[in-house]
């Protein structure tokens, strides 16, 4: 039985599916729906955590895989738990490694036990099965951690994907089964591919099982941005609407507003940190790259309506100077900003569900775009 998580439904829109909610968990209230920061190292990538404070963030995402691998959960566990260790007292999540498994590793062999594969730290063999990603998520100590999941590539025959979602329900009966803390929320992961039957069923048979949250995964991993959608509203209406739902991977506008339309409440995306890197800003709905030279002699603020630290205090001409300078604090300053802009944004978004005014001031996202 797990003890400390509540998630309470505050408003519902009228014309959509979407809804304005609260998910309490041990180290505080997460107000949806709401974008989280991805931390994969146990870190935001550049950002301290008061800064992170002050983007507005509440949930943060750590990695069993990469944590796994470096330092190891036993470290983890003896600095007192990822909390500590990370020292962000909000709540955090962990990624199962399913995902990453899949993703960044070489040489992989599923079997019904589990995955092996080759460290691309050091080339040792590692075996995660879903019993050592939970052991390793109960020793890290998030808040709230995820089964461990098979994500099938895009594209994938039915039969494939049809075996793969099976055994990825199997495995998440065997991860309920070894998670032992009643202080860390297990969340479900609806996986099915492009298949809307296969979804379906995945849906409905997570559903079942009472579990405090519900994901969906599989999804942005190649497939036309249409077809996210379409997975999208084949799965959430299955969910229990009583329980947060998590859209794993997905932070872009558009996206975010579609899933949100159809009733999800929380997403992850590596987009702000990763576009940070690359010199680009979000400013609103659009990107910008900083090395471009009309920002060169441009000393206006990044974004004037945006409430972060680097808008509030730097130019562009200097956020494009540092950049051309290869200076880190360039990094810092632009992944503050690029997080300040997604969490707002669904901070926006979560006040007009409560205030009635979602439809009318983001329905021209509802309307399908190649971007
Ligand atoms: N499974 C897990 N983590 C994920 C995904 C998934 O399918 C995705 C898919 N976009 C991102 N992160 N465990
Ligand atoms: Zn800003």
């Amino acid at each position: 039985m797990t003890t400390g998580f509540t998630f309470t439904c505050q408003a519902l829109c009228c014309d959509t599916k979407a809804r304005a909610g609260i998910f309490a968990t041990p180290h505080g209230l997460v107000e949806t729906p709401r974008f989280m920061p991805v931390g994969t190292l146990a870190n935001v990538k550049t950002v301290t955590p008061d800064q992170l404070r002050a983007t507005g963030a509440q949930l943060v995402l750590a990695n069993t895989y990469h944590l796994h691998l470096q330092p190891g959960e036993s470290i983890v566990a003896q600095a007192g738990g990822l909390h500590r260790f990370m020292a962000w007292d909000g709540p955090i999540l962990t990624d199962s490694g399913g995902f990453q498994v899949f993703s960044l590793s070489e040489m992989r062999t599923i079997a019904e036990a589990g995955v092996t594969f080759r460290s691309p730290r050091d080339g040792q063999m590692i075996y995660l099965t879903p019993e050592r990603s939970i052991a390793i998520q109960n020793a890290l100590g998030a808040d709230v951690i995820m089964a461990f999941d098979e994500c099938p590539p895009y594209p994938a025959s039915y039969d494939a994907v049809m075996d793969s979602t099976d055994r990825t329900y199997r495995w998440l009966k065997r991860c309920i089964a070894a998670h032992e803390r009643t202080d860390q929320a297990l969340f479900g992961i609806v996986q099915g591919g492009v298949y809307p039957d296969l979804r379906r069923l995945a849906a409905e048979q997570l559903a079942q099982l009472d579990l405090p949250g519900y994901a969906i995964g599989g999804v942005s991993v190649g497939e036309p941005a249409n077809l996210i959608q379409a997975i999208v509203q084949a799965t959430t209406p299955l969910l229990p609407p009583d329980k947060p739902r998590y859209l794993m991977g997905v932070g872009t506008y558009r996206e975010m507003v579609q899933a949100i339309a159809t009733g999800v409440d929380l997403f992850d995306c590596v987009i702000p940190t990763r576009l940070a890197r690359h010199g680009n800003a979000l400013v609103q709905g659009d990107r910008w790259n900083l090395r471009n030279a009309r920002f060169r002699e441009d000393f206006t603020a990044l974004d004037a309506s945006c409430p972060c630290y680097t808008c509030k205090t730097f130019s562009r001409a200097y956020l494009s100077h540092l950049l051309r300078s290869q200076e880190l604090l360039a990094y810092t300053l632009l992944s503050i900003h690029n997080i300040t802009e997604l969490v707002q944004f669904t901070q926006t978004i979560r006040r007009a569900i409560l205030n009635g005014t979602f439809k009318a001031e983001f329905g021209h996202w509802l309307t399908d775009s190649e971007t």
